[in-house]
């Protein structure tokens, strides 16, 4: 996938990611590779995705990749990478714009990425998933409610924080990136209603140019995979 962002200076370098063959969302650009793709869009790196099955994903020759047979991975010479936040990271370092260059605000931004990967998505994809798969459970009528508070907890703290701003910490940064993705998956529960600034957070962030870019390209494999009836 060869992209131009005006503007941006563009990397000679053709990296490598890995995504789903067909997303078990329908292209709705929730699966994680999302995040490598708008990340990439947002820095102008040159790219192009490897996309894989289910099965594929669990094959000696994607394990050796990601430890974990997930997408997405990243692959950038002899640099190979797993896992969505650190791709995003390694990114932002690279070519210096998805991170203030002030030290101090470049440590909240990274710590903005790690608030959305290790304190708001495990209790928004908790919630989504036990919505989504565990309805038909003896003890889901007990145990959504408390899914539901947890998650409405970390949602009220964040919105809080906001506040009016427009991005978590002064400019656009990595941080807001993985927060609007995770943010994301709560879109056809609802619930951001509830939050009017998270979503007027979120949709700014769906906004973007490069956003928009890497979602139309995920999309597009999507409906590709449907045209060609693969599994
Ligand atoms: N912590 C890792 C990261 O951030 O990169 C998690 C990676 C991950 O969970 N990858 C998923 C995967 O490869 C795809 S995104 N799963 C296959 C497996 O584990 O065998 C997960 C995903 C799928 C579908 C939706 N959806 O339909 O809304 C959302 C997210």
């Amino acid at each position: 996938m060869q992209i131009a962002t005006p503007g941006v200076k563009k990397s000679a370098m053709t990296a490598i990611i890995t995504g789903f063959e067909r997303s078990p969302d329908r292209g709705r650009g929730l699966a994680r590779d999302m995040r490598a793709r708008w990340a990439l869009e947002e820095v102008g790196q040159l790219y192009d995705v490897r996309l894989l099955s289910f099965e594929g994903m669990k094959q000696p020759a994607h394990l050796a990749l990601h430890p974990f047979g997930q997408i997405p991975t990243y692959e950038e010479g002899d640099l190979v990478l797993f896992e969505s936040g650190a791709i995003v990271l390694h990114l932002a370092e690279r070519h210096g714009v998805l991170l203030p260059e002030d030290p101090d605000a470049r440590a909240r931004a990274i710590a903005w990425m790690f608030a959305a990967l290790s304190t708001v998505e495990p209790p928004v994809v908790e919630f989504t998933m036990s919505l989504l798969f565990e309805r038909d459970k003896p003890w889901f009528a007990a145990r959504q409610p408390m899914l539901e508070q947890r998650m409405r907890a970390r949602l009220e703290q964040l919105s809080a924080r906001l506040g009016d701003a427009s991005w978590l910490d002064g400019a656009f940064s990595a941080g807001d990136l993985m927060m609007v993705s995770v943010l994301l998956r709560l879109g056809s529960s609802g619930l951001l209603d509830d939050y009017p600034a998270l979503a007027a957070y979120v949709a700014r962030g769906e906004a973007r140019p490069a956003y928009r870019r890497a979602f139309d390209a995920q999309r597009e494999v999507f409906e590709a995979s449907v045209r060609q009836g693969s599994s």
